[in-house]
């Protein structure tokens, strides 16, 4: 008898077996920042105690507007070059993940879509991540050598489900941690439309087990922590402009979308330069440099050799899960 086709919730349970292994080996040796003098006293406190401090008005308007017509053209563009919106996608270096609770009615490609991944090196979003105040708080937290190796940009459509109480680090198969978060809201964010929550000082906590997302057709790779007392969670309701800098072992979940309006937000994650894998190397994971020997990199510096790089890595991946998809088509 022929097996039944793959499903989503397989495919996380692949995931959660993967990001799951060696979890123990995953630690950190210091909760205090490499480089107090780079961060005001408030931040080196709450960074310690609580693993994340916001910067309000941190990036103006404009810039969060730019980034929102950037992605929705991207998306467009990958709609109008005929690519499916509603698989795991790879194209001009860009990387799609479908939502899987979009409204029945369909209107704009971008409904389809939850997460845009691999945009760091663009333009704008290299700019920003290298951008000043932003590489020495960087400085501050991972030290003199600090690389951004993933961007997302989140969609939250009305009617998405929020991502459950997870620990980013979990998804990283790296030698040593931690990394950090800038989760810049670029809509408005708050309960009703999917705001982050928070479990405040659970960075402490090591990395729990994360288990599947229990609700049938939840998005691919949602992982969730059941072994904890969440009482203490706390919304972290955020305007456009916005930043959120926290730690990758802090507990955290965003809330479902029940509002009219979608709720979007650009996500970085920095770690320290020379960061080795530990697994298999991952599609979302481009290594950046921001910060050397204690001096921020000029956001202009581009080597066109590493975008080529991890093209090639994206387009091999892309070929890859066409193989898996036929093989997959035959087999059922
Ligand atoms: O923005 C969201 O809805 C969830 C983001 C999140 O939890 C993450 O990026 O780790």
């Amino acid at each position: 008898m022929a097996p039944a086709a793959t499903t989503i919730d397989d495919k996380t349970a692949r995931i959660a077996a993967y990001a799951n292994r060696g979890r123990e080996k995953k630690t950190v040796e210091s909760f205090a920042p490499a480089d107090e003098n780079r961060l005001t006293t408030e931040q080196c406190r709450a960074w310690t105690d609580d693993g994340f401090f916001l910067l309000r008005t941190a990036v103006p308007l404009d810039v969060c507007e730019e980034i929102d017509s950037f992605v929705l053209e991207t998306v467009r563009r990958m709609d109008r070059e005929g690519h499916r919106l509603d698989a795991a996608l790879v194209s001009a270096g860009s990387f799609t993940v479908p939502e899987e609770n979009f409204p029945a009615r369909v209107q704009l490609p971008e409904d389809k879509v939850s997460k845009l991944y691999n945009l760091h090196r663009k333009d704008r979003f290299r700019h920003l991540a290298r951008r000043d105040d932003l590489g020495r708080i960087m400085a501050g937290l991972l030290g003199p050598d600090v690389d951004v190796f993933n961007s997302q940009y989140i969609f939250k459509n009305p009617g998405a489900w929020g991502q459950p109480w997870h620990q980013d680090s979990l998804y990283f198969a790296f030698d040593r941690f931690p990394q950090v978060g800038l989760w810049l809201a670029t809509s408005r964010a708050t309960v009703e439309n999917g705001c982050l929550f928070v479990l405040p000082g659970s960075h402490r906590e090591p990395l729990h087990e994360h288990l599947p997302d229990s609700r049938p057709g939840a998005n691919l790779g949602y992982l969730e922590i059941r072994d904890q007392d969440f009482a203490r969670e706390t919304a972290i309701p955020m305007e456009p402009g916005d930043v959120l800098v926290f730690h990758s072992f802090l507990m955290h979940r965003s809330a479902d979308n029940a509002s009219s309006e979608r709720r979007t937000a650009l996500v970085y994650h920095y770690g320290a330069a020379g960061t080795r894998h530990t697994g298999l190397p991952s599609p979302t994971v481009d290594w950046m440099p921001v910060v050397r020997k204690g001096a921020l990199v000029a956001p202009g510096t581009y080597r066109p050799w590493d975008e080529w790089r991890t093209q090639t890595r994206l387009g091999i991946g892309l070929g890859l899960y066409r193989i898996q998809k036929l093989v997959e088509r035959i087999r059922s």
